[in-house]
């Protein structure tokens, strides 16, 4: 079952049909039994059949008052990357080492209203030369830290700023349009399997300019560690979103373009589409 935002309330996909509900997006991510709810709002429901149009014309982002955090270095390729960026500023070890650490790497990324949805622009900062996409699974998890979503986040990373200095880290990573996440919500109480595929595409001009794709599996930490990590000293009224990290980093001679399209797909969730700014 996947869960979109709409201009017109929360629209439920559900085997092969759509169902329009007035629930509010944030009352639907507090709770604890979100596909239970969803199940039988639609069992109440009539389905309506212009879910595809309202997918196309209405979609907003996939998000009301939640904050989005995010996870660093959780695949080998992130650590690999960084340590190559950072080795002139001399930071390259603090990757190695919270990569191996107990505690995770967790960063604050953007609050509700910067967040782009699927068909909106994401930016490139004007004082960067040197900037990426980040492809990534994203938890919702209600207030209570339960985790009962999955959507696919984009988490665009200014690598020269970072590269410069770690400290520098929330100016790479938190500016306006540095967040995308849609297009829907995939709620289940089964988290989507090891073996799925993160895939992300760069079109430039038409063109493919870059491709590449992880698995879930070689994600180093689990779900639930990070989640409870993020909730041990953090409230969360309105439940969050938590970005998982990136298994996919494109060579360090790219760096990405105005007009660029930049094409996120996860298994069974769907794919997350966005122009750079
Ligand atoms: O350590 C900096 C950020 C790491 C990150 O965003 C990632 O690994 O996805
Ligand atoms: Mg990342």
């Amino acid at each position: 079952m996947i869960l979109y935002n709409t201009n017109k309330g929360v629209l439920i996909s559900h085997e092969n049909r759509f169902y329009l509900t007035d629930a509010d997006w944030d009352s639907l991510a507090k709770s604890d039994d979100i596909h239970g709810e969803c199940l039988a709002l639609a069992q109440t429901l009539q389905p309506v059949p212009y879910g595809p149009t309202l997918l196309e014309n209405g979609l907003l982002p996939p998000i009301g008052s939640q904050e989005v955090w995010a996870a660093g270095v959780t695949y080998f390729r992130s650590r690999e990357a960084r340590m190559e960026e950072s080795r002139d500023a001399g930071g390259g070890d603090f990757y190695d080492r919270v990569y191996y650490a107990a505690r995770p790497e967790l960063f604050f990324k953007s609050p509700p209203y910067r967040v782009a949805g699927h068909g909106q622009q994401v930016r490139i900062r004007k004082d960067s030369k040197w900037n990426v996409p980040e492809p990534e699974l994203a938890l919702l998890i209600t207030p209570g830290g339960r985790i009962t979503g999955y959507t696919i986040g984009n988490d665009m990373s200014s690598r020269d700023i970072e590269g410069e200095n770690p400290l520098y880290l929330p100016q790479a990573k938190s500016y306006d349009g540095a967040t995308a996440l849609g297009p829907g919500v995939l709620v289940s109480n089964t988290p989507p399997h090891r073996q799925s595929a993160i895939r992300l595409e760069i079109y430039r001009q038409g063109q493919r300019a870059f491709e590449g794709t992880t698995a879930l599996a070689q994600m180093k930490r689990q779900f639930s560690e990070l989640a409870e990590y993020l909730y041990r000293e953090t409230t969360f009224p309105h439940g969050c979103y938590l970005l998982t990290g990136t298994g996919v980093v494109p060579p360090d001679s790219f760096t990405l373009a105005r007009g660029d399209e930049i094409r996120i797909s996860i298994d069974g969730i769907g794919t997350l589409i966005n122009t750079v700014a």
